[in-house]
């Protein structure tokens, strides 16, 4: 086999599954983490991160012994690197974790290795990968970087997964595979065969990075056209829910869902290294971020005015995760609101969140409190739907008879 043994590096949300899929077609997996206790919680066979079904695989990869984690790099035929890629100051991509992955891997590299990059990123930044692996092993001949034959490979794969739905998506997505060269894609493309199941197309590493980005703002300016038509519609009195249903019954239109804001680590990040990379020109897309982003403050407003009208009101929240059905609070909008309801006192905020059974430290700190929807519904004056839960679906409608009703999600609509 061309890869026996594979490295992934980051162990997070991206590079566990993925090590554990490939693990799982009988290739030897060797994880790396800066963290000791992700690296501790995978030998166990365990996991350290929430995504359904993920814990069977990496159970029985560990099992087999075909997965193991390890702090310190070691050799291996590819090298898979899916580290994060946030923003810093200015909304600017942080590069830093891949240079770190860099500077890990580049002593146990050898020739004819191939490195792909999965973390999704701005464009340019396989080069510079590359140029930082030339710079640190003279001795080695990388793509475009070397006056002589390239030895080594290099590719970038942007993930495509959807939070959720990992295990499925990571076999049957087509793949993206843009090589630092043709030999690069076709090297890349043997690792990929090893567990994907969709197409795997190629192209030049800086399209494969500006496709990755052009997926995620597609789906921001999408989402940010369904939030301004929602407060448009607040202003005008419309029901923004029907008015949307009737306009997707013409054949060419496909609104999507408003909602409290756009959460996740991935829509509302990424379109940001499109407008870094070309802030004269990237206007739409950084439109799109700035109403997503102040979706969030619009709804606050809502419950403010509709606060106004009593003493201390009780204003109950429904939902705190990043999107409908997950347990995922992290870059929440709901948990934002939430939370900024909370330090503004205008009542006493009570949290709904089915799918947790803790409120995290800072929202008890800010004295919210976790309740039942039926016990939350029974005290409240004011009900903020802030996400679509299945187990809010049911909802007796006729409890919210009496209640001040905002509805960011459409629950009830
Ligand atoms: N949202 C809305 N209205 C909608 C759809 C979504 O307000 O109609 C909100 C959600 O509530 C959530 C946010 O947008 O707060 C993002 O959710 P999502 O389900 O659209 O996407 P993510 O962030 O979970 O995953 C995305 C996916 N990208 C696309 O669908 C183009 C996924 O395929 C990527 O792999 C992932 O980003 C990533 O890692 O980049």
């Amino acid at each position: 086999m061309a890869f026996a043994k594979v490295s992934v590096i980051g162990l997070g949300y991206i590079g566990l599954p993925t090590a554990a899929v490939i693990a799982s077609r009988g290739v030897e997996v060797i994880g790396i983490d800066v963290s000791e206790k992700a690296v501790d919680t995978i030998n166990q066979g365990k996991v350290h991160i929430v995504e359904p079904d993920l814990d069977m695989v990496v159970q029985a990869a560990v099992t087999m012994g075909k997965l193991r984690a390890s702090l310190i790099p070691e050799p291996a035929d590819a090298f898979m690197i899916a580290v994060p890629t946030p923003f810093q100051e200015g909304k600017k991509p942080d590069l830093s974790f891949i240079e770190k992955a860099a500077n890990a891997i580049a002593p146990v590299l050898e020739k004819g290795n191939l490195i792909v990059l999965e973390s999704t990123s701005p464009v340019g930044a396989t080069e510079k990968l590359t140029a930082w692996l030339q710079a640190l092993r003279p001795d080695l001949h990388f793509p475009g970087h070397s006056s002589q034959t390239p030895d080594m490979y290099v590719a970038h794969c942007p993930e495509r997964v959807l939070p959720g739905r990992v295990l499925e998506e990571l076999v049957s997505n087509d793949r993206i595979i843009g090589g630092m060269s043709a030999e690069c894609s076709e090297k890349a493309i043997e690792l990929y065969n090893i567990f994907v199941r969709g197409n795997c197309l190629t192209t030049s590493a800086r399209t494969a990075e500006m496709a990755k980005l052009t997926e995620n703002s597609f789906r921001d300016v999408n989402i940010a056209f369904a939030n301004e038509l929602s407060i448009i519609c607040d202003e005008l009195h419309i029901n923004v829910w029907e008015l949307i249903a009737l306009a997707n019954r013409h054949p060419r239109v496909n609104i999507l869902t408003p909602g409290p804001g756009v959460g996740g680590h991935c829509i509302a990040v990424d379109p940001w290294f499109i407008v870094d990379s070309a802030p004269e020109s990237a206007r739409m897309i950084r439109t799109a971020r700035e109403v997503n982003d102040g979706k969030p403050g619009f709804v606050i407003g809502k419950v403010q005015k509709a606060a106004d009208e009593f003493k201390r009101p009780v204003i109950a929240c429904l939902g705190l995760a990043f999107k409908p059905d997950i347990d995922d609070l992290r870059e929440s909008p709901a948990l934002d609101i939430t939370l900024r309801l909370a330090k503004m006192e205008l009542g006493e905020i009570l949290a709904v969140e089915p799918n947790i059974h803790e409120l995290p430290d800072k929202l008890s700190a800010a004295g919210i409190k976790l309740l039942s929807i039926e016990a939350a519904l029974e005290k409240a004056n004011i009900v903020v739907v802030l996400v679509n839960h299945k187990q809010f679906k049911g909802l007796d409608k006729s409890h919210l008879n009496t209640k001040v009703l905002i509805d960011s999600s459409g629950l009830i609509a």
